[in-house]
């Protein structure tokens, strides 16, 4: 079975395995765990922020950003089609108490004009704007990258407005190798940045959430208060630390191999945008008479694991766990079921 579903289905290497085995640890509820004290150190450093936190998952570090940033009643401008809108369980409303201001955004992109717009007056009747959050590649959109230029004028905005900016920056390392613009560039802009170790970089667990030293102690409370402080965690800290060393440049690959399916799936007319919105490690289909699901179920009986994004949409994520041989394969299911 190929399984092109997410890229969050890779399993740790046997070198990452290794690495895993051999973890110096500590107790991280104490501080004292050097695996994970190492790896926040690192990702603060990538991102060119004064300190990070290591937590369970890339919904935990968006929902403790809006934590932190946020006051319930609060309102927070995002995408329309964007991860936390659409795939966190309802959690910022659950836990934080704000309210979602979703905008539309072509292919996942908001302007700073319809940001501006949207902001609310300082007038009793709204809730105040306390918060702007983007994605950074952005998954429903197809693993597109959001205009660095674009990033920056929001961030002038959101500045302005003493509004706060987070990059749900889950595969941040994606855009980073796609456009050659570095990680701490990216992330100049945002007051925090979530990024994921777990998706196409291929440790078993983590994301680490990075920002201000004074951001960063605030979200570590509201992490431990969510249940997330985790003891000996410096054997999950070892493996992401061994992600960020190995397996950022090979994400190159990933992309090739994207492009690759991409060019099949153009040459079928099944590509949902033409290809130059296949820009990282995702491929979208789009299935126009709603029969996604069907069309899941008949690739999954051939041996190919895809992802119904919903009715008219199916996704396909190139990762660690497949190669070129697994992209020929995968074409040659596609082409028979579907051609
Ligand atoms: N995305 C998953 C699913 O939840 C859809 C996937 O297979 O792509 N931000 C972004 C942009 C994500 O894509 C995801 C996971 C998360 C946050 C949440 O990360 P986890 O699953 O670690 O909570």
């Amino acid at each position: 079975m190929i399984d092109l579903r997410s890229d969050t289905v890779t399993l740790p290497t046997a070198e990452m395995r290794k690495v895993i085995a051999s973890a110096d640890v500590g107790d991280d509820v104490y501080g004292e765990d050097p695996m994970v004290n190492r790896l926040q150190d690192q990702v603060a450093e990538l991102m060119g922020k004064e300190a990070a936190l290591f937590v369970a998952s890339g919904t935990m570090s968006n929902q403790v950003a809006i934590r932190t940033h946020t006051v319930p009643g609060d309102e927070v401008i995002l995408d329309y089609n964007c991860h936390i809108f659409n795939y966190e369980s309802g959690a910022g409303a659950a836990l934080s108490g704000v309210q979602l201001h979703t905008i539309i955004g072509d292919h996942g992109i908001l302007e700073p004009k319809e940001i501006a717009d949207a902001i609310r007056p300082d007038d009793h009747h709204y809730a105040p704007t306390a918060l702007i959050a983007l994605e950074n590649t952005h998954n429903r959109a197809g693993g597109i990258i959001y205009p660095l230029e674009t990033i920056q004028d929001i961030g002038a905005l959101a500045h302005k407005h003493g509004i706060g900016l987070h990059l749900d920056g889950a595969r941040l390392m994606n855009a980073v190798v796609a456009s050659g613009i570095p990680a701490a560039t990216w992330a100049k802009s945002f007051d925090s940045i979530s990024l994921c170790l777990s998706k196409g970089l291929g440790a078993p667990v983590g994301s680490v959430l990075s920002g201000s030293r004074d951001f960063i102690q605030e979200a570590h409370r509201y992490r431990k208060m969510l249940g997330g402080g985790m003891r000996q965690a410096g054997i999950l800290a070892a493996a992401g630390i061994y992600a960020l060393d190995h397996h950022v440049n090979r994400l190159a690959e990933d992309h090739e191999n994207a492009q690759i399916l991409a060019r099949a799936m153009e040459n079928m007319g099944l590509l949902k945008d033409d290809r130059n919105w296949t820009q990282t490690n995702m491929v979208v289909l789009a299935f126009p008479r709603g029969n996604a699901y069907e069309i899941e179920t008949k690739l999954k009986a051939a041996g190919l694991l895809v992802s119904a994004m919903d009715a008219y949409m199916v996704r396909m994520v190139t990762h660690l766990g497949i190669d070129r041989g697994d992209v020929d394969t995968s074409i040659e299911i596609l082409q028979r079921v579907l051609g």
